[in-house]
């Protein structure tokens, strides 16, 4: 099978790209779309062409497994100028997907035609890169430059019809038409623009827009602000603020330096890993055969802060959810949990009113337990507490279809024990959300000792479902995630003992690229959840591992952060922002001595050395106790758990440990 091939109707010739998954610009592309561009150009009986794309999308960008290896000609670059330089008008049909440099491709074309729901975008700095094909060069000379730079430098695609709108589609088919029906629509446009004159290309055409120096000024230092670090979006607003302000020969060769410096930096090999990463979460060898149940109707046990935010995830993917509580009050007061959500969506326009209200319509609420009996799965997120799980789970295992997937969103009671409350275990497993948990994308599935392979491929693929992202946990205090976050926690007391203050270390995690210092983000958690884990703890807990005591003393204090207006820092009624507390000074001092510690300066350095060597260290445990699948697992729990910054790769990414 040709990744290119040539069909031909009267005087029009269809380029159909075939290669799949997503139609990625491989060199075998690149060459056939060389190759079939000569040909029609030498082709008399040929008046028009179009660009069309089998399977599920339109090209979805420049292979990004060909990066760091050897760059093999034809250029993408040279491929799209020759597009551009036809003798023929070319026409672009998207679905699906036009991104990077399939986008680039669609703008060497001469006219860009699609279907209502395809999008369109420039994620390369997703990617640590910019567009390198000319898109920089060639977007603000067809849409207007401020547009042009909020889409290279976001990196979010833009749908069809504000594709449209802005300038980047000739023609959107309305209404709505089915991929396969693109290529007979395609083909009357292209009859209608035939003898038209072939429109100037985009290359050769002034920029839309001059803004002036203070305008672009305030766009780049908004950027700078907005990408903590990551380099790609201020190098994309930059190559499009230089686009506007060169001929386009010139523009091209700068878009291509900065490209090249970027692909070949840190931040990018780090993106790369991560965006291959995250797909490689759920590839499980146990279950790579294994087909998971259907799972239309889900239900959730317990309408607190977790089971309002799992039950409105499941609703917003656009499944029937039910709800079961304790009894009326605590129903009510879930459901309203579960519609507040749904209202801010709405709010944000996340979702329309048609799709809030059949959400509305889909959810149902109860305080019987046989509510779940048509229930595929259903998520307990109840008390933490071994005994009130235990006895809901012999509740559901009486009241729901025995091929149910029993779930347990507890975050550190032991799975095989809740497990054992059923008559079949092997149907039981954790999915450890994340709070908010309608918002965050890790989901943390546990395999308890006698889980089935059905069992784990359906709990994959509800995650999957739900638009979060899954990664595979033994059982174990604290899973992957959480195990980690208690390990630097630890090295963060040993440092304020050690020298150092929560300011500092704050500080430190923060210009990292870290969305929150550990002490702040304990302070708006609350302190009471991690004192709760070490009094349980503090039977089992080594006498010979060094114990800082300074988070008990604030504890026995009665502050536990934001939520008592105090904790690590002071907090102003109705401020969120944390004001250092002597008192807290005082007492790191008074551990410190009763600790025999001689206290020392730390450099930022330091501390972040301290910090990823200790996340790295308990990574390597769960690795070698088989508790996490691969290095790159790890990496992702950091990221989509803590906010770890992606452009960094992750704490086994930077140590260097392969997968
Ligand atoms: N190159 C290579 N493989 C890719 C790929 C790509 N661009 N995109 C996806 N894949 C693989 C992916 O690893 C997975 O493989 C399978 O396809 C399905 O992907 C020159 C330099 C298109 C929205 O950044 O955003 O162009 O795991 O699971 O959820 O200026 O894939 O099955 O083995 O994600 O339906 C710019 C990246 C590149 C787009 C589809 N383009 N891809 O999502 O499927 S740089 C991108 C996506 C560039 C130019 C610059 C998504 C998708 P496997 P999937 P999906
Ligand atoms: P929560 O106290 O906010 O909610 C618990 C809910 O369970 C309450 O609404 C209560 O009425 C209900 N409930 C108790 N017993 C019940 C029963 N027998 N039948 C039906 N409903 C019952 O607690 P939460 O923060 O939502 O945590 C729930 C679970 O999720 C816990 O296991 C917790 O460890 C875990 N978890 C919490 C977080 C977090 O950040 N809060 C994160 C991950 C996991």
């Amino acid at each position: 099978m040709s990744a290119i091939s040539i069909e031909y109707h009267d005087k029009m010739a269809i380029v159909h790209v075939d290669n799949p998954p997503v139609n990625a610009l491989s060199q075998e592309v690149r060459q056939g779309l060389m190759e079939a561009v000569e040909t029609l150009d030498d082709n008399s009986e040929i008046s028009a062409v179009i660009l069309f794309c089998k399977g599920r999308t339109f090209i979805a960008g420049a292979d990004i497994r060909e990066f760091g290896k050897p760059i093999v000609a034809p250029h993408l670059p040279d491929v799209i100028d020759r597009i551009e330089a036809s003798t023929k008008p070319w026409v672009a049909a998207i679905h699906g997907t036009a991104l990077g440099g399939g986008l680039e491709v669609a703008l060497g074309c001469h006219y860009r035609v699609a279907i209502t729901s395809a999008k369109l975008g420039f994620p390369e700095v997703n990617l640590g890169l910019i567009p390198g094909a000319g898109g920089t060069v060639r977007l603000p000379r067809l849409i207007d430059a401020q547009d042009a730079v909020r889409i290279v430098s976001e990196g979010k695609p833009v749908s069809a019809s504000s594709a449209s709108q802005l300038g980047l589609l000739d023609h959107v088919f309305e209404p709505e038409i089915a991929a396969d029906e693109l290529l007979e629509k395609a083909m009357e446009f292209t009859v209608g623009i035939a003898d038209e004159a072939i429109p100037a290309g985009l290359s050769s055409r002034p920029s839309l827009s001059q803004l002036s120096a203070e305008a672009w000024d305030t766009i780049i230092n908004g950027i700078t602000k907005k990408s903590r670090g990551q380099i790609s979006p201020v190098e994309a607003a930059l190559a499009v603020q230089q686009s506007c302000q060169m001929d386009a020969d010139e523009a091209f060769k700068s878009e291509r330096q900065r490209f090249i410096k970027l692909r070949d930096g840190e931040q990018s090999k780090a993106l790369r890993y991560v965006f291959f990463a995250q797909r490689q979460t759920t590839k499980i060898k146990r279950i790579e055969n294994v087909s998971p149940l259907p799972l239309n109707i889900c239900g959730v046990l317990g309408g607190g802060t977790m089971g309002a935010g799992i039950c409105a995830a499941m609703l917003l993917s656009g499944k029937k959810a039910v709800m079961v509580e304790r009894d009326k009050d605590t129903l009510d007061a879930g459901l309203n949990r579960v519609n507040s959500i749904l209202q801010a969506s709405l709010k944000r326009k996340i979702i329309g009113e048609d799709k809030f209200n059949h959400m509305q319509a889909n959810l149902t609420g109860s305080i019987k337990h046989d509510a779940f009996c048509d229930c595929d799965i259903v998520v307990e997120a109840v008390f933490e507490d071994m005994g009130v799980k235990q006895q809901v789970f012999t509740s559901l295992d009486a009241e729901t279809k025995p091929e149910a997937v029993l779930a347990t969103n507890t975050s550190y009671l032991n799975i095989n024990e809740i497990a054992a409350s059923v008559k079949d275990p092997s149907r039981v497993l954790g999915l450890h959300f994340f709070s908010p948990a309608h918002i965050m994308k890790l989901v943390e599935v546990i395999s308890t000792d006698v889980v089935s392979d059905q069992t784990l491929s359906t709990g994959f693929a509800f995650v999957k479902s739900l638009g979060k992202t899954p990664i595979l946990s033994g059982v174990c205090e604290g899973f992957i995630a959480n195990r980690i976050l208690t390990a630097y926690r630890k090295e963060c007391d040993y440092m304020l003992e050690d020298g150092s203050s929560p300011q500092q270390i704050d500080a430190a995690m923060r210009d990292f690229g870290l969305p929150m210092g550990l002490f702040e983000m304990a302070d708006l958690a609350g302190l009471d959840i991690g004192w709760a884990t070490r009094k349980r703890l503090a039977a089992t807990r080594d006498p010979d591992e060094r114990y800082v005591r300074i988070a008990d003393r604030l504890c026995e204090l009665g502050r536990f952060g934001q939520k008592t207006g105090k904790g690590w820092y002071i907090y102003e009624v109705g401020s969120r922002t944390g004001i250092s507390d002597p008192l807290v000074d005082r007492i790191i001092k008074e551990e410190a001595a009763l600790s025999g510690v001689t206290r020392r300066e730390f450099t930022t350095d330091e501390i972040m050395d301290r910090i990823i060597g200790a996340m790295t260290k308990e990574a390597t445990s769960l690795l070698d106790e088989g508790i996490a699948e691969r290095a790159s697992d790890i990496d992702m729990a950091m990221i989509l758990g803590f906010g770890f910054p992606r452009w960094r790769g992750g704490p086994m990414f930077i140590s260097g440990t392969p997968n």
